[in-house]
């Protein structure tokens, strides 16, 4: 009965013992949105809806079980509505695919130029079949659209399953992360991070930390 047992061990240590990391990351930090927006161009026809918000992310670097990456999304959405993206930033783990959705009735043309992946999706508007990227390689992948310049988003490609979108409040919470050693990042904006080293124990269930200031 004993062994029989074994094999679910490494499972069961995760279950019982993943913790829930919270913290608050400094908003006054994040770039201000609202430049992007008097860039566009006066007279046209259509305004565009405010930019999104500068939102942080928040995840962890170490060594995590295979269960983990298995369960993270596949597949995420980087919808255009109102002439914007609906994000300013969308974290996914290497290996998902992004859809790019366009809800509006004009076109879009969205792409992007840097080095771990670019790609231009041509022009489509609501109803058409969305372009869709597969992004492998970690990094930070800025998004643009051809047609309307103001528009801009981050993908964030991460090299980690576990991670999380900060709060407008700067209040973020990772959970489920088993005991261990990890590198908590906090990603600010294009090329802003910072960076710590954190360990959960085994006996906790949550964790609170204070994130670095960014360029540490
Ligand atoms: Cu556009």
């Amino acid at each position: 009965m004993k062994k029989l047992l074994l094999p679910l061990a490494c499972l069961c240590a995760i279950s019982v013992h993943a913790a829930t990391i919270n913290g608050e990351i400094d908003v006054d930090e994040l770039p201000s949105a609202k430049r992007s927006s008097n860039r566009y161009q006066r007279g046209a026809a259509e305004q565009p809806a405010a930019p999104p918000e500068s939102m942080a992310v928040v995840y962890l670097l170490g060594d995590f079980p295979q269960a983990m990456w298995d369960n993270v999304p596949k597949t995420s959405e980087l919808i255009q509505r109102g002439l914007q993206f609906e994000v300013s930033v969308m974290p996914v783990t290497k290996g998902a695919m992004v859809v790019f959705p366009n809800e509006d009735e004009t076109f879009h043309n969205v792409f992007s130029y840097s080095p771990e992946k670019s790609f231009d999706l041509g022009r489509y508007r609501k109803g058409e079949e969305p372009g869709t990227v597969v992004f492998e390689e970690p990094g930070e992948i800025a998004v643009f659209c051809e047609i309307h310049r103001h528009m801009r988003s981050t993908i964030l490609v991460l090299d980690t399953p576990v991670f999380t979108t900060a709060g407008t409040d700067g209040t973020f919470a990772l959970e489920n992360v088993p005991a261990g050693e990890y590198e908590l990042v906090v990603w600010y904006g294009p090329g802003k991070t910072s960076h710590q080293q954190i360990s959960v124990p085994a006996d906790q269930e949550t964790l609170t930390v204070q994130p670095a200031a960014p360029g540490e």
